[in-house]
């Protein structure tokens, strides 16, 4: 009930941390692109397989941008759709089932809604079927103006490969809808040729399969450097549109593409063990903020899908100070280094818990489990809070304080 709310809103509050006053507002009035790409994980970024860049055009655009180097995804069963969950609402996905299709008639507070108020016109773009894990039905909730789904796009055999169309026609074609959009826009692009199980045509293999007894990541590669390409030539349209100098561009991973069921092909790759602590340190995926006129800068804080919301929405000058979100501004000074992972584990600056067992991270070797005890309570609350939101549909009983 309300009371239930009013003690979680209690600690919400108390964990909000002040935005960076040199970042508030640094996207003010500008269109916001954000761009989800499948399964893709930290692990391959400046990294070569055969002697070939997996991630040539990332590699570069981070240069040019802010680089979060420890940012992790939190998704659970619900895949991608845990992923946009966690970027619309700060909250956690649920540890069971997909909160899009189980929980699709709560109350939001939505990143899109907020920046609805705020002027924006807010849209997604995915080419794929709209009813796909009920996103039509969500989409409206969290108050999106538009969504580009299957019927928006030219879709045959030619522009087609594994799930659906592919990366390359699919920016392309969503230029054209980008064009027509009043500005200033919010437009979040899922991406698609980087789903098990990896697919490709041979014209779009840039680089070589890896060679090891798991098929699924040795084709990992090749399909992971095709978005790379698809999103290089994403963002020269955007030049040539005009578009790009008048946007802030976020790429992020949505979740992990090669499961635990691929370990041993994953140490060969990798050269080491995989231990739980590795495993845990696989959950990074990449984390871009590209800025017009802003200088690249490698950010190594612990964060995580939880904070985008009230990341981007600081970066367009919106105050997030009465919501209710478990995350946190990731360019604020005071950040505070820790992750919780939908399953409990959690990491900080100087930890990884995981399974039960206390890592340091210094060392990736099991430590004493004093050196963790003090979040193992603060994970449990995160989740536990974020859950009776959810399982009570507590937000439809908040009320903005007057300002
Ligand atoms: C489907 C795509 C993939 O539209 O977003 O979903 P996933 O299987 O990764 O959750
Ligand atoms: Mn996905």
């Amino acid at each position: 009930d309300g009371n239930q709310l009013t003690e979680i809103e209690n600690y919400t509050r108390a964990q909000y941390k002040e935005p960076s006053k040199e970042m508030f507002g640094a996207a003010k009035g500008k269109n916001l692109i954000v761009i989800s790409m499948e399964s893709t994980q930290n692990f391959v970024i400046g990294q070569k397989v055969n002697g070939q860049e997996i991630t040539p055009f990332l590699n570069e655009f981070i240069k040019d941008s802010y680089y979060f180097d420890n940012f992790y995804h939190q998704t659970a069963q619900g895949k991608t759709s845990d992923s946009e969950f966690l970027l619309e609402n700060s909250l956690y996905p649920l540890g069971r089932g997909a909160v899009f299709f189980t929980h699709s008639g709560n109350e939001y507070m939505s990143l899109a809604e907020r920046l609805k108020e705020n002027s924006y016109y807010t849209a997604k773009l995915h080419a794929n079927n709209k009813s796909f894990w009920n996103r039509d039905v969500m989409y409206n909730n969290f108050g999106y103006d538009r969504f580009y789904s299957l019927p928006d796009y030219e879709v045959n055999e030619e522009n087609s490969v594994g799930w659906g169309m592919k990366d390359m026609d699919f920016f392309d074609q969503s230029v054209e809808h980008l064009k027509a959009m009043p500005k200033p826009f919010f437009a979040k692009f899922i991406t698609l040729t980087n789903h098990f199980p990896f697919e490709l045509d041979e014209e779009d293999k840039f680089i070589d399969e890896f060679d090891s007894n798991s098929g699924t990541l040795n084709r990992y590669f090749p399909t992971v450097r095709y978005t790379d390409e698809a999103l290089k030539l994403f963002i020269e349209d955007l030049k040539a549109e005009g578009l790009y100098e008048d946007s802030i561009i976020v790429i992020y991973g949505d979740h992990y593409g090669i499961s635990e069921n691929h370990n041993k092909a994953m140490e060969q790759y990798l050269g080491k063990e995989i231990t739980p602590f590795v495993s845990t340190q696989l959950q990074r995926v990449p984390m871009i903020i590209h800025i017009p006129g802003h200088e690249g800068k490698t950010i190594s804080t612990v964060t995580g899908q939880i904070d985008l919301r009230p990341t981007l929405l600081n970066l367009a000058g919106i105050d997030t100070k009465q919501d209710i979100q478990f995350g946190a501004d990731m360019f604020s000074e005071e950040q505070d280094n820790f992750v919780a992972l939908r399953d409990g584990s959690f990491i900080t600056e100087d930890v990884v818990y995981t399974k039960g067992v206390c890592y340091d991270k210094a060392t990736g070797e099991p430590t004493d489990g004093a050196s963790c005890e003090p979040y193992i309570e603060h994970a449990k609350n995160e989740l536990s809070y974020s859950d009776q939101i959810i399982y009570g549909d507590l937000l439809r009983f908040y009320e903005k304080d007057e300002e």
